[in-house]
Formats: structure tokens, sequence, C-alpha cells
């Protein structure tokens, strides 16, 4: 049999695939504990720099950032959240964080996330191959598990003692697995979000998730001069059909009467449409690959669960790797799917209910919306149904992956 040729071979202990958030968060808590690794990425740095997404952090997302060393900017410019609001027809229902369960959230833009972690790899040296293509995995079963791809013509192989996934939903690691030893969970839903970014000031200083006859719609900013919007919007929608005053005027009718007056309009830096899905591979370890963050599980953004959900599982994964590799210690890398996939099956369910309950669905008969309408009154006259929300919405506890 023909041995392929490569032009260029390393040897690391953790192979990453993935340089987003999750990948380069894994790195840095990894090289933090002497562990080397290698991150192998398909876009450009630029693009992963560049990418706008999610916009709220748990503060045990806060406290993981921070102990991987790239606290100090989130801790000056991330602007602390007491509360949030849901809002029906314009009628809105303070969530008091603090004064409900204690706890806060910080809101600073992934995009920052992502920067702050860029810049960290880079400080720490860790080798970084950016615009790969053909990324492969193998021999996942053994002790020598491998990555291939190309890179400016060359053509790679990089050897392991473990792969991490962390290449989102659309990414090489999760396909790896082979189809019968994984099951997947799944529900697309009928409609999508758009989004814009400009530089306004936000119509007030929390955020709103509001459900209105027309649709769902989110007040979310990213500072005090720039301000994030989104509304629910049919999934095959052309962004064209949305420029930008049709979209500030159907933003201000689901907003309502009171804060349509306090929306300050401009051009739009960013507009996109996202689709919204809920997905779970179960399971998120074969062999010497483990999967992190959207390459296992994706959420709608309702909850702002995507992001935390992705840190929280480098947090498990990388104590994992630690134990095993400072003591011999493997209880965390045979614990870590078990562990990971409880708490991302109760964010899953938090981010379908507040979907649900927040967004028109074509198919709704009049009982169903009446039930949306009374869940919602339900959960504005009851602090026991507010603190439910708020519990879940500040981060659920993490387990100890060791124990
Ligand atoms: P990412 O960010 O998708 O990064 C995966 C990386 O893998 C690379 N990749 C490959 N690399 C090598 N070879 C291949 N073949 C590869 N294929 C892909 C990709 O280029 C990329 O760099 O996954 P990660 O790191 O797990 O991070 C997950 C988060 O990005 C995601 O969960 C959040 O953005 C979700 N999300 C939100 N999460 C929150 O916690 N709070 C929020 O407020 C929130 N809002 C959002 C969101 C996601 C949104 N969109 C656009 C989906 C709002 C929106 C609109
Ligand atoms: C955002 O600001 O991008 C954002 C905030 C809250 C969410 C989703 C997205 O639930």
């Amino acid at each position: 049999m023909a041995t392929e040729a490569f032009e260029k071979r390393a040897k690391t202990q953790v192979a990453i695939v993935g340089g987003g958030p999750s990948g380069l968060l894994l790195a840095q808590l990894l090289w933090l504990q002497d562990i080397e690794s290698i991150i192998i990425e398909r876009q450009t740095a630029a693009h992963v720099e560049g990418r706008i997404r999610a916009g709220v952090l748990e503060q045990g997302s806060v406290d993981v950032l921070t102990r991987a060393g790239v606290g100090e900017r989130l801790a000056r410019e991330g602007a602390r959240h007491s509360g949030f609001y849901l809002a029906i027809n314009g009628k809105r229902c303070p969530i008091a964080l603090e004064a409900l369960v204690d706890g806060q959230v910080t809101v600073y833009g992934q995009t920052e996330v992502t920067k702050d972690l860029m810049a960290a790899c880079r400080a720490a040296g860790t080798e970084m191959h950016h615009a790969a293509s053909e990324v492969a995995l193998h021999d996942l079963e053994t002790a020598k598990p491998a990555l291939t791809f190309r890179q400016d013509g060359a053509r790679w192989r990089i050897e392991a003692d473990f792969i991490a996934g962390c290449d989102g939903f659309r990414g090489p690691s999760r396909q790896a697995i082979p189809a019968e030893r994984r099951r997947e969970f799944e529900r697309v839903y009928p409609f999508g979000w758009l989004g814009i970014l400009a530089d306004v000031p936000p119509c007030q200083d929390e955020l709103i998730y509001a459900h209105s006859d027309r649709g769902f719609a989110l007040a979310s900013m990213r500072s005090a001069k720039r301000s994030r919007y989104y509304i629910q919007c049919r999934a095959d929608e052309p962004l064209e059909d949305w420029p930008d005053d049709r979209l500030w005027e159907e933003l201000k009718r689901r907003l309502g009467p009171e804060i349509a007056p306090n929306i300050t309009t401009g051009p739009a830096l960013e507009k996109s449409i996202a689709p919204l899905r809920s997905f779970v591979c179960e399971t998120m370890r074969f062999g010497r690959l483990f999967l992190a963050g959207d390459s296992a599980h994706i959420v709608p953004p309702t909850g702002a669960k995507g992001l935390n959900l992705a840190l929280g599982d480098v947090h498990y994964l990388s104590t994992a790797l630690a134990a095993w590799y400072r003591d011999g210690n493997a209880s965390g890398i045979e614990r870590y799917a078990e562990v990971a996939l409880r708490r991302v099956w109760k964010a899953e369910r938090f981010s379908w209910m507040l979907t649900a309950l927040l967004h028109d669905f074509e198919d709704d008969d009049s009982f169903g919306k009446r039930m949306r309408l009374a869940e919602l009154e339900y959960i504005f006259s009851s602090k026991a149904a507010q603190t439910s929300i708020a519990e879940n919405y500040v981060g659920l506890p993490f387990e100890n992956v060791l124990a």
C-alpha cells in the first residue's frame, strides 16, 4: 500500500480543530497548564476576529475567561447588567437577576472575546495555522490520533495525544465520529433572526426580549454608543428585502409605543439573517476526539446560551486534560461527555422554551396563541416564574468533572 507523502509533519499534545472562541480558549487554558497545543483554522485570522455574534456572558464565562488571562479588558469595558426585560406588545416586565437570584450577566461582544483570546494565544506563542483546507481527522481510536490538512500549498500531518473538535456546527470533527456511534437530536425553527448593528445609543440600558403580534424583537447593545437589534423574520427571506428604514420601522412597531421614541436609528454597520436551530450530538467523545462548543450543540440565540455553553465545555475539557497530564487521572476525560451534556441539555431546554414563548409560529392555532399570552401573563405576575427564568439566564452551576 502506498503511503502518502506529507511535506510537513509536527507533533503536539492536543491538536485543536477550529480557532473560534472554543478552540482559542482551550489553547490558552492548556498553555497555562504547560500543555502544548496547535490550532488549525479554516478561515483567516482577520475573518475570525471580525465575526459578529453573541453579546451576553454569564458570570461563569467571565470567570473562566479571567482565569485564562483575558479578563482585563473584559472587566474594564464589559457592562454588568443586573436585569433584563420581557415585553408583550410593548408592556414590559423586569427580570431582576440580582434581586431574584443574586446574579448578573456581562454584555461584551463575542468579537471582543475572540480578539482578546487571539492576542493571548499569539503572546503565548501558540502555533496557529489559519486558512487551512481539507482538514481531516485520523486514528481517533488509537493512542496517536492525527490531523491532516493543506496550507499555502503544503500538505501537513500533525500527530497528537488528543484532538479537540472546536470547529463549529459545519466542521469535520463531529462527522469523524462514525454515524452508528453518535445520536443527533435536532429542531429547525421555521424562522430566523435578522440582526442589525449600528453606532447609535441603545434604546434603554437593559436588554428587552419582546413578543408582539408581529413577531419577536430583541433590543441589545455592545456599548453606550453601539446598539444591536434583532427581529424575527422568515428563514428564507432575502436580506435585500430589509433596507435599513424598513427594519427600524418594524423594530419600533414590535417594541411598542413606549420604547419606540427612544430608538435612535442609523446606518447598519452589519446586517445579517441567522437561522434558528436546536441541536445536540450525543456523544461528545469518540476515542481520543472530544467535541466542544457548536460542533456538538446549537441553541437558538433567544437565551444567549451558545457562546456560554461553548466556554463551559472548554472549562470541563481543559480541567479533564490537565488532570490527565498532571497525574494520569483519567476520570475527567472519561466523564467529560456525560457531565458536559447534562449542562447542555438544560440550556437547550431553556433556549427552546424562551424561543417558543416569544416567537410567532405560523402554524399556531388560536388556542396556541392564547396559551403563549397566558404563559407570558403568568410570568409577568409570578415571582416564582421570574426566578426560574433568572436562574437559567445567569447560568446554571458547573459540576466537578473530576469527581
Ligand atoms: P464557532 O464560533 O463556530 O467557531 C468554530 C471555528 O471552527 C472553524 N472551522 C474549521 N476549522 C478548520 N477546519 C474546518 N473544516 C473548519 N470548519 C469550521 C470556523 O471557521 C470557526 O472559526 O464555534 P465555537 O468556538 O464553538 O463558538 C460558539 C459560538 O460562536 C456560538 O455558540 C455563539 O455565537 C452563539 N450565539 C450566542 N451565544 C451566546 O452565548 N450569547 C449570545 O448572545 C449569542 N448570540 C449567537 C448569538 C450566534 C448567532 N449566530 C450568528 C449564529 C447571536 C447570533 C446571531
Ligand atoms: C446580542 O447582543 O447579540 C444578543 C443578546 C442576547 C441574546 C442574543 C444575542 O439572547
